[in-house]
Order: C-alpha cells, then structure tokens, then sequence
C-alpha cells in the first residue's frame, strides 16, 4: 500500500506534536497523508487547499521533481560529512548560491537548520563581533514586543510573545524591546504599508530604549520586517529606514529576522529588499529548501566576518559555534535545487504580480461579523478578529480545513500565506471558502466556543481508530 492509499488513522499516544493543544487534537486529527502543488490530500482523502504553504516554508509549491530528485542523487551520493574540521563541495556552492542571492555585502554564510538557531546564532555572532572587536561591554540584545525569533533560549527573550517566554524562566539577561508597529485604532484596513507614524515610532528606539541603556552598551536590534506569528503586523512607511539609520549612528549591528519574508513571500527576494534597507546580518529558514529538508542561514556582511578573521589568534576558532547538521549534504542539495526553481520561474516576480489581486480578495471581507481588521503586503494577509479568546479565529480556521481550505491561526488572527505558486482562482477559492467559514462561524453564536462541533468526520474516525496504548 501506498503512503497516500493509507486511511487508517497511525497510534496517536506517543508523538507530543509541537505547539498544539494536543488533547483536543488528538481527539479531532487533521492528518495529512500526500501533497502536490498547493494541494494537500488528507487522511480522509480530500483534497485541501494549501493557503499557508505549510507553515510559511513551500514557496515553491509541494513535491517539486526537481529538489526531489537533487536530494534522493544526494542522499546516494555522499550522504553526510563532517561538519566540523572538514566539509564538501556543495557546502561552499550552496553558501556561494545564498549569498549571490542576498542583498549586496551579505555574502558570508553560516548555515543552521532551522529559523530559530538562525535567530539564535546571529545574536551569538552580534556579541561576539563586538567583543573580537574590543568592545565587550556592547553586549545588550533589543528586540519588539510581539516578535517572533524562534523558540531557543536567545529567540524568546529577544521575542516579545509572553506566551512563548512565560513557562521557561528567565532566559537572557540584558535583553530590552521596542514596541511593536500595529495601530489598529488608526490603520485597521490599511491596504499594504500604512502611511503615517514610522519615522516617530522608530525615534523611539533612540529617545528612549537607548536612553535607558546608553547606545554603547547595545549589541543588536533584531526585527522582522513583518512580523509573521504575531499576526501580520505592517511596518509602517519609514519606520524600518529610520531604524537602520540610527543603529548606523550609534554603531549597533542590525539584524533583519527574514525567516518568513524571505524567498520572495513579500515580491522580492527578501523584505530587505522590499524596503531597500541592508541590515547587517539577515536570518533565514524554511523557504531556503522549499521546507524539504530543515536548513536555516545567517547571512554576515563580509566587514562582520572580517573582523574576525583579522582579530582572532592565528589558528583559533574564530566562531565556536555550530551543529552536527550544519550545511548537510542533502540540505544544500535542496537549498540549490530551489534557487533554481526561483531563478527558473521568478517567484518573486510572480508574487509580485499576484500581491494587488491578493489585496483585493482579502479586503473583500471587510465588513463580516466578527472582522475587525484586515492587514496584508505581498502575498501575505491577515484577518483579525474581535476578541473571543483566540475561539473565533480557531473556529474558522476548524470549518476552513471542513471546506478544503488549509489556513494558519495565532491568537485572533488567520494568517494567509500560500505558496508563490498559487493561482488566481485558487485565491479566489481562500478568500470565498473563508468568507463562508466566517459567516458560519458567527451563525453559531456562542456555540462557537465548542471546538467539537467541527470536523465530524475526522472526529469520529479518531474516536473509533485510535489505538490506545
Ligand atoms: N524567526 C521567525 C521570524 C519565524 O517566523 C522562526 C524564527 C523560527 O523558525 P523555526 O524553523 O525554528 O520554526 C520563525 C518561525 C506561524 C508560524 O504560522 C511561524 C513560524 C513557525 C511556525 C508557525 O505563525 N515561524
């Protein structure tokens, strides 16, 4: 039998699936057992529309021939070498492919493999810049309230959602953030960029955070360009160029998490290039291998790398840092096969082209019940609900999945991202299938609170399949 014949339900005790209320998903499942293009098939068989490119990582649309093949020739050919001490060839044409591919200057490579040892990494380099360079007193970390950088020590205490620090102490000392851009009151269906605030939002940052500080004792600024997980806040007009300016100033590293902006999700390569900003380190993840293969990549302006090849002791290990799986071999065979498929069919510009026509159908939910405001940029958007305990947007993300339609949901936002290969009726088929999900929802009332009521189907099967051991 074949993996996508499968249609009994796997033991579902052992498996503690990451950021999921596991006892209600256990006992509702939302398998899925194949996928091609944007099409998810799930485990009862029916075809759902994949409107977040799995979790923001398959840009390219799912089971791509061309990395597939890359990494099963790989696999067979060198399977793995050492990553410390020595290396192989398609770890320097993959850092040489990355790096050509960034903005100008960002041409040094360290790879990771995942988003948040890319978060986690790039600080570790920020501090570490400054004490090679004979600064260690630069050694504070900002980053912004609702910022997501991963789930690592470093990546919550520079993240700014409380939920995701509240369980795990104190993490980092010496950590301070910037307040986040979203300003529904004034913006609350800003088609793309909102237009006013930036530039005083972001003096903030020098007015008073380093202030607080003093300058001369802050290592980084990290911030997402948009911020994702959080919901799809906007930067507003400026904001992220006055930012730049004064970390230049003040002889603070900036650091661009691009893990979800990256690889053409808002038009561009990446959203430093959106709003024509060079960080000095930029982060990276998930679309790097389309999501096949876990990879992420820290790329360093060729000063930062520099200065710690001029500065370290003859032989020393400039950086100790690393992982076992850094630049695996089937990792950069993926990660290459990619950047061919971008640079073949032009992603970035097709996302691009699709980004006003996206706008269009999101912002025709305006005036639902329960919608009280809509945010996008490229092929991204996000839909904000009145507050109900996160249950309005779980719920229509639960009837969503019902009619065929994948959708992500953090707090009361649904996030809509899918892949850069979507089609203009396959947008059309998003919005119209939540649009329907959000009328039902509300035509339930309070009911909605009763996660159980969706998914039937899956539910039962769950209920009678399960083993239970
Ligand atoms: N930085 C940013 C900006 C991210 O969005 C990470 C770091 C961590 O990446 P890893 O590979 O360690 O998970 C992320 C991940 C969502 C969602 O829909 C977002 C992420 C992951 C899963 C779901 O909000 N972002």
């Amino acid at each position: 039998m074949s993996k996508s014949d499968q249609t009994e339900l796997p033991n579902l005790s052992h498996y503690w699936v990451p950021f999921t209320a596991n006892r209600q998903f256990k006992a509702m499942p939302r398998l899925f057992k194949a996928a091609k293009g944007n099409y998810y098939t799930s485990m009862d068989g029916r075809q759902v529309l994949d409107g977040t490119a799995g979790l923001w990582c398959v840009p390219a649309g799912h089971a791509r021939e061309e990395i597939a093949s890359a990494v099963a020739a790989q696999l067979r050919t060198l399977d793995y070498a050492p990553a410390f001490q020595s290396s192989h060839p398609l770890a320097f044409e993959a850092a040489t492919r990355l790096a050509g591919y960034m903005p100008t200057g960002l041409d040094r490579i360290f790879f990771t493999n995942s988003g948040s040892e890319s978060a986690d990494t790039a600080l570790k380099i920020a501090l570490a810049y400054h004490r090679v360079t004979g600064n260690p007193l630069r050694n504070k970390l900002i980053g912004r309230e609702r910022g997501y950088h991963g789930v690592n020590f470093g990546g919550i205490s520079v993240g700014g959602i409380a939920g995701n620090r509240k369980a795990f102490g104190n993490a980092l000392s010496g950590v301070d953030h910037i307040r986040h851009p979203l300003d529904i009151e004034k913006n609350a269906f800003t088609k793309g960029v909102p237009q006013d605030g930036g530039i005083a939002l972001a003096n903030e940052f020098e007015q008073r955070v380093m202030t607080l500080h003093d300058p001369s004792t802050i290592a980084a600024l990290i911030v997402e360009p948009m911020q994702g997980s959080a919901g799809v806040i906007v930067p507003p007009a400026g904001y992220l160029k006055r930012l730049r300016e004064i970390c230049t100033k003040h002889g603070i590293l900036l650091i661009f998490d691009e893990v979800i902006t990256g690889f053409g999700r808002l038009g561009t390569k990446f959203g430093a290039d959106y709003f024509d900003i060079i960080p000095d380190m930029l982060t990276c993840a998930k679309g790097l291998t389309n999501g096949v293969v876990p990879m992420g990549a820290v790329a360093v302006k060729r000063d930062i790398y520099d200065a710690f090849m001029q500065n370290s002791a003859a032989g020393a290990i400039e950086l100790p840092h690393g992982y076992t799986y850094s630049a695996i071999p089937i990792a950069c065979a993926a990660a290459i096969a990619t950047q061919d498929i971008f640079a073949a069919e032009k992603l970035e510009a097709r996302a691009a082209d699709l980004s006003t026509y996206l706008e269009s159908a999101a912002h025709s939910l305006k005036g639902l019940p329960m919608v009280k405001d809509i945010r996008n940029i490229g092929l991204v958007a996000g839909i904000e609900f009145e507050a109900k305990a996160g249950a309005s947007a779980f719920a229509v993300y639960l009837k969503s999945y019902e009619l065929g339609l994948h959708v992500r949901y953090t707090g009361d936002i649904i996030a809509i991202s899918p892949p850069l290969t979507i089609e203009k009726h396959e947008i059309d088929r998003i919005f119209n299938t939540l649009a329907d999900a959000i009328k039902w929802v509300a035509s339930q009332g309070e009911a909605d609170l009763d996660a159980s009521r969706y998914l039937k189907n899956e539910q039962s099967w769950a209920m009678h399949q399960q083993h239970t051991i």
